[in-house]
C-alpha cells in the first residue's frame, strides 16, 4: 500500500481485516519494521481515539511517533494558492506541508469538512493538499468526506462478532443537535458496500447520502424495516448532502432505544463514538448488552497497525 485515503487504496479489505486481527493476537511481532521511522500525525481538528490509537499502533510497530495539533499549535495556515499574506495567515499549506514531511517517514492527517462549499469538502481541497507537499506517504485520520481507518475497525469488529456468514448490516441516522460531516457513514458505506454482509441504510427524507458511496446498499426511511432481523446496527448522526450542510429536521424520535432492537437478531449496537447520550443512543444501549462500542474503540488499534504495517513494508 502506498496511501491510506480510502477503501480504493487497499487490494483486499478482507485480508487487511484479518492483518488486523493477527496483529491483535501478536502485536510486537513486527517491532523491526518501524525501527529509526517516524509517523506525524498532524490534526486540525479534535481527536481522541484516532490520536491515541494511532501512536500505539506506531509504538507497537517500533516507530517514533509526533503529534502536532496545527489548528491550535501551529501557524494560522493559508490554504489558497496565490494568496497575498497580509491578513491573519502566517504560513502557507505549501511550505508546512513540505516541512513536515521532512520529519516524517508517514503523515497522517486530520481535516473535517466546512460543511458550507460541497465541491470544496467532496474535493479534499485541504487533505489533498498536505497529500501533494509534504511528499511522503499519507494516512487519512478523517478527512472531509471518508474515515477508512475507523471502517476499517469497524469491518474488523463485524469480522470478529458475527455469527453467521453473511450478517446484516444496519447504518442507521441517529439524531444531533447540530450538523456533522458525511465522512463517517460515507466511508462506512462504501467499506460495507465491498464486504460480504447485507447492507441497508435507513435514514429520515432528506438525508440521503452521495450516492457513489452507497452504491449496492439497500436504503430505506422505514426505521422497523431497517431493523427486522439485523445483526448489526452501525448508529451515526450525519447532515445532509442536499442542501448541503443542512439540518432537515430534527427527528428526535430516530434515537435507537432497547424496545426498538426488539425486531433485530439480537443486534450488537455500533458507533464510532464520541456520542451524545440520550441524544445519538440511549444510556440503557450504551450500558447494556447489546453495545459493542468498546470493542469497536479497541480494534482502532489493530486496525492502524495493520496499514501502518503494510505502508512500513512499502517505503
Ligand atoms: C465527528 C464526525 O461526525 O465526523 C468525528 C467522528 C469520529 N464527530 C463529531 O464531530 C461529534
Ligand atoms: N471515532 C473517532 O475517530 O474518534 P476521535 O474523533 O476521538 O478520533
Amino acid at each position: 500500500m502506498k496511501q491510506f485515503t480510502s477503501v480504493h487504496d487497499v487490494a483486499d479489505i478482507n485480508a487487511l481485516a484479518e492483518e488486523a486481527l493477527q496483529l491483535k493476537q501478536n502485536p510486537y511481532a513486527f517491532q523491526h519494521l518501524g525501527k529509526n521511522k517516524t509517523i506525524g500525525l498532524v490534526f486540525l481538528n479534535p481527536s481522541l481515539r484516532t490520536r491515541m490509537s494511532t501512536q500505539k499502533a506506531a509504538l507497537n510497530l517500533g516507530m517514533n511517533a509526533m503529534v502536532l495539533n496545527i489548528d491550535k499549535e501551529g501557524w494560522a495556515l493559508e490554504l489558497q494558492d496565490g494568496a497575498i499574506m497580509n491578513g491573519t495567515t502566517v504560513e502557507h499549506i505549501r511550505e508546512a506541508a513540505a516541512v513536515l514531511g521532512q520529519y516524517a517517514d508517514i503523515i497522517g492527517v486530520r481535516s473535517f469538512p466546512g460543511l458550507k462549499n460541497r465541491d470544496e469538502d467532496y474535493n479534499e481541497t485541504i487533505f489533498n493538499k498536505f497529500a501533494e507537499y509534504c511528499g511522503v506517504p499519507v494516512v487519512s485520520l478523517e478527512s472531509a468526506t471518508r474515515h477508512p481507518l475507523q471502517s476499517l475497525a469497524d469491518l474488523v469488529t463485524i469480522q470478529e462478532l458475527k455469527t453467521k456468514l453473511r450478517p446484516k448490516v444496519v447504518l442507521m441516522w441517529a439524531p444531533h443537535i447540530k450538523p456533522l460531516p458525511q465522512a463517517v457513514p460515507n466511508s462506512f458505506a462504501e467499506w460495507m458496500c465491498k464486504s460480504d454482509v447485507e447492507f441497508t441504510i435507513a435514514h429520515p427524507e432528506g438525508y440521503a447520502l452521495d450516492t457513489s458511496f452507497t452504491n449496492g446498499a439497500y436504503i430505506t426511511y422505514n426505521q422497523e424495516e431497517a431493523l427486522a432481523d439485523a445483526d448489526f446496527v452501525y448508529v451515526k448522526n450525519w447532515s445532509a448532502y442536499e442542501p448541503y450542510g443542512q439540518m432537515p429536521g430534527q427527528h428526535t424520535a430516530w434515537m435507537l432505544t432497547n424496545e426498538k432492537l426488539k425486531v433485530t437478531a439480537q443486534a450488537k449496537v455500533m458507533h464510532c463514538l464520541p456520542v451524545r447520550r440520550n441524544v445519538e443512543l440511549a444510556d440503557e444501549i450504551l450500558d447494556g448488552p447489546s453495545s459493542i462500542v468498546i470493542q469497536e474503540a479497541g480494534n482502532r488499534v489493530w486496525a492502524a497497525q495493520a496499514v501502518l504495517k503494510q505502508l512500513l513494508e512499502n517505503l
